[in-house]
């Protein structure tokens, strides 16, 4: 059986995220993975592989932000190039307009029509209501409850949807914002798409809203199409957001209309309704709540690290190199984030593979252990260390004396590796990445 496509989606993202460590290979798997899954979502092929490209090429091109390990940056491009099929969103404009609204049966038309009539009369507009809908017998008692508890006047009654409206228009000509309800089908029937066409001519709608139940999921895509075709969506509302649903055809939808989302409905009442925001959506339909704050966080943080990691970078080329300068860079290279911008520029910096970590991380704790049995000046100044010294040294710390000399041979490889950098137009760009003059 086919996942369902926020599942399928949330499992690659969770893929990522639960990695040991994210490499080339996992990337392009997972890449594979969030093709599968828009295409099974019904979104259309070419955005599926301009968008899994675009994260791939991302993904494996760019550097990871201070602050953030490679896990964390693969998910950030993940989410960023969704976030961007899903659009910005957009807000109906406070204005004089007349809004249509469209979608099959019982998807929550009549409920919006209530909730952005309460929305736009809480902006100071005049607000009318239109019971378009005059197939179903209860519809338009139903507009006319919903107008009553919050003061709206509402047009309905016989059996002709166009002289309905006709009608409604005339009467309410002076009113600011105008909201038609339609009739609902259980599927795209002719009848209703020409009942549709004809109403939209009458009305000239500036709005022309598809209202879908975010439940339905991938079917969301085709019913967008669908009434696009037929009469040219200007926006989307996704009802029922505080159900199960995880609205994974909201992605479809907008993508095969290219119509944003303007709000989504979160409950029965006529508060319940929310501007759409794609951030907040995705890490939803995701369910990675969190994602969104640990990205914020993790850019928040970087930003503090940037200080702390000039600092170092003065310190390194102010040409005195002692043993702690060195215990911190070796440091540096096993760990990823914010040093990693610095190390990278190190002459022999790069990245360090997996065991390549792991053995400097075993001659970091044998280090340490040496260096705490050194006195501060020696530390300060290891050149003073001599055979004595090193014996006495080696005796403290419980290891050989070639220990204690691999330790400085080590230090004296690193400190002329820094003399390299004393070169003028290194230090240039080293700093001129911490934006600082020399
Ligand atoms: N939980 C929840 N229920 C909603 C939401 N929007 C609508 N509903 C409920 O969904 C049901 C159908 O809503 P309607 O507004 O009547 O839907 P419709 O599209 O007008 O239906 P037809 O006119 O029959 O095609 C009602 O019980 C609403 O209370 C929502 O955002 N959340
Ligand atoms: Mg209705």
């Amino acid at each position: 059986m086919l996942k369902s496509f926020g599942e399928a989606l949330r499992s690659a993202f969770h893929k990522i995220a639960n990695a040991p460590y994210v490499d080339k290979d996992l990337v392009k798997e997972v890449v594979r993975d969030i093709q599968r899954a828009l295409i099974q979502g019904d979104v259309n092929v070419k955005l599926v592989l301009e968008v899994s490209r675009k994260i791939e090429k991302r993904a494996l091109e760019e550097k990871p932000l201070p602050g953030m390990s490679n896990r964390e940056h693969v998910l950030r491009i993940m989410y960023d190039e969704l976030s961007s099929i899903l659009g910005k969103g957009r807000e109906l404009p406070i204005k004089k307009q007349r809004i249509m609204m469209v979608g099959l049966y019982g998807q929550g038309k009549t409920t919006t029509c209530g909730k952005l009539a309460k929305y736009f009369q809480k902006k100071g507009m005049s607000v009318a209501l239109v019971a378009g809908d005059v197939h179903r017998p209860a519809a338009y008692e139903q507009l006319k409850q919903i107008g009553q508890k919050i003061n709206v006047p509402v047009y309905g009654g016989g059996n002709d949807a166009i002289e309905v409206v006709k009608e409604a228009l005339n009467k309410f000509s002076k009113y600011d914002v105008i909201i038609i309800d339609t009739a609902g089908r259980h599927a795209l029937e002719k009848e209703l798409i020409d009942e549709m066409k004809k109403i939209a001519k009458v009305v000239q709608p500036d709005e022309k809203i598809l209202v879908i139940d975010a439940s339905i999921g991938q079917q969301a895509g085709k019913q967008a199409k669908a009434f696009n075709e037929a009469i040219g969506i200007t926006g989307v509302t996704l009802t029922k957001m505080d159900g199960t649903a995880k609205g994974g055809g909201a992605l479809s939808a907008v993508a095969e209309t290219g119509a944003p989302i303007l709000y989504i409905g979160t409950g029965e009442h006529l508060d319940d309704l929310e501007k759409f925001d794609a951030t907040r959506f995705l890490s939803r339909l995701l369910g990675m709540g969190d994602l969104e704050t640990l990205i914020e966080k993790v850019e928040e943080v970087a930003k503090g690290k940037e200080r702390e990691i000039e600092e170092k970078a003065k310190k390194m080329l102010s040409g005195k190199f002692t043993l702690i300068d060195m215990y911190e860079q070796m440091e540096m290279l096993t760990k990823m984030g914010p040093f990693q911008k610095l190390v990278d520029l190190l002459p022999f910096g790069g990245k360090l593979n997996e065991e390549e970590i792991y053995e400097t991380q075993k001659k970091l704790k044998k280090f340490k252990v040496i260096m705490d049995s050194m006195t501060k000046k020696e530390l300060e100044n290891p050149n003073i260390i001599k055979s004595s010294r090193i014996k006495r040294i080696a005796r403290g710390a419980g290891v050989e004396p070639k220990d204690v000399k691999e330790l400085l041979k080590h230090y004296n490889m690193s400190k002329k590796m820094m003399k390299s950098l004393s070169n003028k137009k290194l230090q240039k760009k080293l700093l001129g990445q911490f934006k600082i003059g020399l």
